[in-house]
């Protein structure tokens, strides 16, 4: 490590402890708030209780209590129920977009508007999802869907207003991009690993956009980027880019090739931008009129499957601000943290959570600047949100 990043590790750490009252004060407050919530709705956190800004907070401490699928069993089950019910789908159809009873479909390069019965969703825990593969039938003049393919990976957050179900954001993606932004809005490392934990566990691979990269000179960028340095490690994808300059398009192209993609991140960090700007060159290429339309698209309140040709289907998400991680317990914790590993050998106790014991050398290391201490903090702080 050279001196100008150890130096920038410092000064962060300096950062941290300045900001540690207050982030202690705010999560006694938010503490707070969810056990007067819990006590009020009798264990169910109720709707007019619950903020955009606490509710997935909220469902991390309690949702388990409320027998909610996990990401694991919501995979299981739709696996199951699909089995037990029919054979193999012939010629599966791809949902583009959902609406209420209602989904449109690509197959045969054709799109089809299909009827979705509402026992799909009983079955599955959770609605259809954009990404879904299903089998449509002709059903006089209409379609209808007649069953839903096992799902080999699932991007959820828990619904907050059904206690029994995950509200899919997409299904059988494999590539997940979540594209966060400089300067408007800033870059926080620390929202990056709840993102990359939830993505991680729905079984499909990250990959960090840092979009609008052209806000910043040649010094900046560096600094900036040297915060991502853990996720590197961590070998996830990271590409700098900009709608504005064409920076980074050519590398999201190549780590989206013949995949089924979905763009996460939250408003304004410029998902639907990167998405006119893969298009629209994708378009002059290809000149296919069957590439990316307008109609039926709401960006800030669902998701739509986009095809760009050659197997390759990016989907366009409304801004999330976070991911609820209710399924994940403190022992599970630490499998998205594998740089606590080694050093973890060398604590005083075999089974130290790093974060209240003596003689951690996880701890001792981010005091040295030797593992980072944003990622820590997360940990920590994830760590007492979980409760269990
Ligand atoms: N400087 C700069 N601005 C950008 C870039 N990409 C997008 N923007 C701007 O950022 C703003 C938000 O972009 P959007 O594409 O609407 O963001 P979004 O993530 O799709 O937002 P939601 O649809 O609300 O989730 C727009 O004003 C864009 O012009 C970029 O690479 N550089
Ligand atoms: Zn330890």
């Amino acid at each position: 490590m050279d001196r100008l990043s150890k130096r920038q590790i410092k000064r962060h750490q300096m950062d941290l402890r300045k900001q540690a009252p207050h982030e202690e004060m705010k999560a006694r407050k938010q503490a707070a708030k969810a056990r007067r919530a819990l006590r009020r709705g009798k264990g169910e956190v109720r709707e007019q209780r619950v903020t955009e800004d606490n509710w997935e907070e909220l469902l991390d401490q309690h949702g388990r209590s409320r027998k909610r699928p996990s990401i694991d069993e919501l995979v299981a089950q739709a696996r199951d129920g699909f089995e037990s019910e029919t054979g193999e789908i012939e010629n599966p159809g791809l949902v583009m977009s959902v609406a209420s009873g209602r989904c449109r479909v690509f197959r045969d390069g054709e799109e089809l508007d299909a009827f979705v019965p509402p026992e799909i969703a009983v079955r599955q825990k959770s609605a259809l999802a954009v990404g879904d593969r299903v089998d449509v039938v002709r059903e006089g003049e209409a379609w209808r869907v007649r069953a839903v393919m096992p799902r080999t990976t699932v991007l959820a957050r828990p619904d907050p207003l059904h206690a029994h179900r995950q509200r899919l954001i997409a299904a059988n993606v494999d590539v997940v991009i979540h594209v966060v932004s400089v300067k408007a809005p800033p870059l926080r490392p620390r929202l990056i690993d709840r993102f990359l934990i939830a993505i991680q566990r729905g079984g499909a691979q990250p990959v960090l956009c840092v979009n609008k990269i052209d806000l910043l000179d040649a010094e900046e960028r560096e600094a900036e980027l040297e915060k991502l340095t853990p996720y590197l490690d961590l070998k996830v994808p990271i590409i700098g880019a900009s709608t504005k300059t064409g920076e980074g398009l050519d590398a999201l192209r190549d780590l989206v090739q013949g995949k089924l993609a979905a763009l996460v991140g939250h408003s304004g960090v410029g998902k639907s931008s990167i998405l006119n700007a893969l298009d629209a060159s994708l378009q002059l290429a290809t000149n296919d009129l069957h590439h990316k339309r307008a109609t039926g698209r709401h960006t800030t309140t669902a998701s739509t499957l986009y095809d760009f040709g050659d197997g390759t289907y990016l989907i366009d998400t409304p801004g999330i601000r976070e991911f609820g991680l209710w399924d994940l317990d403190r022992e599970s914790l630490r499998d998205y943290f594998p740089e606590f590993t080694e050093p973890a050998e060398s604590c005083r106790f075999t089974d130290c959570t790093h974060v209240h014991e003596p003689d951690c050398e996880v701890k001792e290391r981010v005091e040295r600047g030797e593992l980072n201490a944003a990622r820590y903090e997360t940990y920590v702080r994830l760590w007492g949100d979980l409760l269990t």
